[in-house]
């Protein structure tokens, strides 16, 4: 409940200065900008969507205190993608990173990680499970999946959402025996996607996220398993089949045996 306000209070202040900003913004390109002001003004319908979720409480993964967070969220996978190209991020703080919205929408977008902190943001206090059988508690911020879907314009005939990362996974022979290399991906369905509690997050216990933890943009699928939430996200792929990507099952640890719905 006090979520649902916050999320909606939130949605107003920001989506009105995030409109006047815009209106004086004239750094970003002309697509840039038409598709900042799209999600700004799917800002109200999308609330009243998540809303009536919130005040369900159905479906909803449980959420905690902030006396409840973790000391130390540990991390795990990959702890730094250390290429050249996001060495190269890290070192101009992420200025130039892009989160491409692609595949099946109507309007494909590029968005900076300074455009996505400019949109509405929600915080939510969660707890993240991982199959090697450790749990840490954390607040995560960032924006709703479903605005910024909501302002793409999914086609009706797309079924999934695909994540695409910036790391190359080996694998650990500790966990499983040695896994083939392979560029980290993830998918989750329309539903999941459009769930209030889906972000694309920025911060965790208030700071920016740091480079293990994904920087800067990662997903939070809080019904799912740890594997769900893809780190390091370049591309949001909306598809009807993901058939063809990869090893065809749906995301890194997919292709090598895990579940595909990891519901926790
Ligand atoms: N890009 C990418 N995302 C990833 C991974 C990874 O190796 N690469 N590991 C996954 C696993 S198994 C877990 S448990 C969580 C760990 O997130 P954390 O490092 O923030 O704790 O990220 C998930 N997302
Ligand atoms: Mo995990």
């Amino acid at each position: 409940m006090a979520d649902a306000l916050s999320l909606t209070r939130r949605a107003a202040l920001v989506a009105g200065f995030g409109a006047a900003g815009y209106l004086v913004a004239n750094a970003t390109s002309i697509t840039q900008n038409a598709a900042m002001a799209r999600i700004f003004e799917g800002v109200e319908d999308w609330t009243r969507v998540a809303q009536r979720t919130l005040q369900s409480k159905n479906g909803l993964a449980p959420e905690y205190r902030p006396a409840d967070i973790s000391p130390v969220f540990k991390a795990n996978g990959t702890l730094n993608p250390n290429t050249n190209a996001y060495n190269a991020h890290v070192a101009s703080n992420f200025q130039n990173w892009r989160l491409a919205i692609k595949g099946m929408v109507q309007n494909p977008m590029s968005l900076s990680p300074a455009d996505i902190h400019r949109l509405p943001a929600k915080s939510q206090i969660t707890k993240h499970d991982c199959v090697e059988g450790w749990t840490a508690i954390g607040m995560w911020t960032g924006v709703p999946l479903g605005l910024l879907l909501t302002a793409a314009g999914v086609s009706p005939r797309a079924r999934y959402v695909v994540f695409r990362c910036a790391d190359n996974l080996t694998g650990e022979p500790a966990k499983g025996g040695e896994q083939s290399p392979g560029q980290y991906y993830e998918s989750i369905s329309i539903d999941d996607a459009f769930h209030p509690q889906t972000l694309i997050a920025y911060a965790l216990n208030g700071h920016p996220l740091d480079v293990q933890h994904g920087a800067p943009l990662r997903l939070r699928v809080e019904r799912q398993l740890g594997y769900k939430q893809a780190k390091y996200i370049e591309s949001i792929e909306m598809t009807d089949s993901f058939a063809s990507i990869a090893g065809g099952k749906g995301g890194y640890w997919e292709d090598r045996g895990y579940e595909w719905y990891a519901g926790i």
